[in-house]
């Protein structure tokens, strides 16, 4: 497969020429009402609607020439069926394939990488046999009762992406089962998730790839001591989720573990078993299904090679536009979906984990742009906070907005003649068209410049196939992105070096509590700080 650089793409010398000139959102009559049809895709139950973005035909046929020439969807077709995609030329690096949908590529005759496929087709069954015990009255605790809550203890990929759907798809817990989620090694934040729980109907759920992870293997061990303080048998009430041997695979230790594998990362992980367990035990086999049905539907529609036909590869190549052309050096996922609360926090893992990068794929350093900073946070309340900089900043902001026609309780009320969700979604739409119109104000301090890209989601109602497609929509728009960038989106040495630091200064403070001399290699400016902070005695 050829990679190349971004800056020798010959697509990009013409984009450039076209960003001299962007079209102007602001100007009388531009956003009309054939426009609003024509650049608007629907696919996967998502419509989306961007013609308030900056861009018009010269521009899109542009964005084509550079998906073509960079080889973004037959690199995607490649990662599917199972080539190395995950490596860095000529230096010392990760080397593995990036088999994430083959986990949802396994209700179909002929998937794309069998043997991904069947692996993942194997764990399915497992819990599904798992979940039966559970109903069947077969995996009790110790007193017969039926297990009411899951505790998810992971970090990092094996936290945000289950948090984020879990809490976006509570409306369909099953009655009697909920879910909670212990991530962080603050031990308030294990004191608060245990506070009022009852220890006794809860099953924890350890999630680690590595098995190595501190924080997790911290929460593990101070849940087990809670566990047996409560006169408790540890081992009626842990399950693991772990890559296949790992040091945390030993079955011995769990009431059940299942696996996941090295080809699946830790930010793409949330349809493999790391999702998988809790979404299963709160809300069913069989919604964790249409979980993973929407996600193939969409890893298919990401097949399409042309942009205006493909969500995933047109938000790709809009969000390059508007990054490397227009200069924009962040992007807000804006959800008007309380349900969609941590979908934002999970996007800014996938996102900025996989693209803030400045080396190339021949490990080279990159003249161009890479990943840009993504935040967001549910719109509505946004509204009455942040989007001021939005309207008004010297920052310009790209805005992608996700909402649905209908909630997901349906229960609403009309208040002067429309229902709130009608608020909500034209809440949504006055938003879009502001940030991109502008509107002219003799007072300086109220003129609204405009040209402020932003582009609509719209799904019918947020549901498991749908939560399920919106993941590998956004999973997919950010891999397009790193294959047109030429760089490798699925390491990420950043997050390596901080797990590493970390136990260095905590050497330094268990060496002096031993009264072991200090390590070799231990370093000054650790030793001040820990010092300056308390952690460590002063020398002499
Ligand atoms: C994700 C990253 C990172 C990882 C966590 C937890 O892609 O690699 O966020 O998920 O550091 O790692 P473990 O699952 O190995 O504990």
């Amino acid at each position: 497969m050829e990679y190349r650089d971004f800056s020798e793409l010959a697509a990009v010398t013409r984009l450039r020429q076209l960003a001299r000139a962007p079209f102007d959102l602001t100007l009388p009559g531009a956003l009309d009402a054939r426009r609003v049809e024509d650049y608007r895709l629907s696919s996967c139950g998502f419509d989306c609607l961007y013609a308030t973005q900056r861009v018009d035909d010269a521009v899109l046929d542009g964005l084509q020439d550079l998906a073509d020439e960079a080889g973004v969807v037959d690199k995607f077709l490649a990662a599917k069926e199972g080539a190395v995609v995950n490596r860095i030329e000529g230096v010392e690096s990760e080397n593995r394939q990036v088999l994430h949908t083959a986990v949802r590529d396994i209700f179909t005759d002929s998937p794309c990488h069998g043997e991904a496929s069947a692996r993942a087709r194997q764990q399915l069954d497992r819990l599904r046999g798992f979940l039966d015990d559970l109903d069947r009255g077969l995996v009790v605790n110790e007193k017969g009762e039926a297990f009411t809550t899951m505790v998810q203890i992971g970090i990092g990929g094996s936290d945000l992406g289950p948090r984020a759907l879990y809490l976006a798809l509570k409306k369909y817990e099953r009655q009697g089962r909920s879910a909670r989620f212990l991530a962080n090694v603050d031990p308030d934040d294990a004191a608060a998730v245990l506070a009022d729980l009852d220890l006794s109907r809860t099953l924890f759920n350890v999630v680690s790839k590595s098995g190595t992870t501190l924080e997790t293997l911290t929460n593990e061990q101070l849940v087990r001591d809670a566990l047996a303080g409560a006169g408790l048998d540890p081992g009626r009430h842990l399950v693991s989720v772990t890559g296949a041997g790992s040091p945390m695979d030993n079955p011995d230790n769990y009431l059940a573990s299942f696996h996941m594998f090295d080809y699946i990362g830790g930010r793409y992980s949330v349809t493999s078993m790391v999702g998988a367990v809790t979404l299963g035990f709160t809300l069913g086999y069989d919604a964790f299904v249409d979980i993973l049905n929407g996600a193939h539907e969409m890893d298919r529609a990401a097949e399409q090679r042309n942009i205006r036909r493909n969500i995933p590869l047109l938000m790709a190549m809009l969000g390059i536009w508007n990054r490397n052309f227009l200069g924009c050096d962040t992007v807000a996922v804006l959800p008007y979906s309380r349900a969609l609360a941590r979908f934002p926090a999970h996007l800014q893992q996938c996102d900025m984990e996989s693209n803030g990068k400045s080396v190339s794929r021949s490990g080279q350093p990159v003249t161009w742009a890479t990943g840009p900073v993504v935040w967001g946070e549910p719109g509505t309340n946004g509204q009455h906070a942040f989007y001021q900089l939005l309207h008004q900043g010297t920052t310009v902001v790209p805005v992608e907005f996700i909402g649905f026609r209908q909630s997901q309780f349906g229960r609403d009320a009309v208040v002067q003649g429309t229902t709130s969700q009608e608020k909500l979604v034209a809440n949504m739409l006055a938003q879009v068209l502001a940030l991109a119109r502008g509107r002219r104000d003799g007072n300086p301090n109220r003129n609204f410049a405009g040209n402020r890209p932003g582009l609509v989601l719209l799904g019918e109602r947020l549901t498991p196939r749908t939560m399920g497609a919106l993941l590998a929509l956004y999973e997919s728009k950010i891999i397009f992105q790193g294959f047109c960038w030429n760089i490798n989106s699925f390491d990420q040495e950043g997050v390596q070096l901080g797990k590493n630091l970390a136990i260095r200064l905590l050497n330094a403070i268990e060496a002096q509590g031993s009264r072991a001399p200090a390590g070799q290699d231990s370093d000054p400016a650790e030793h001040a700080l820990l010092e300056a902070c308390g952690f460590l005695k002063k020398a002499g």
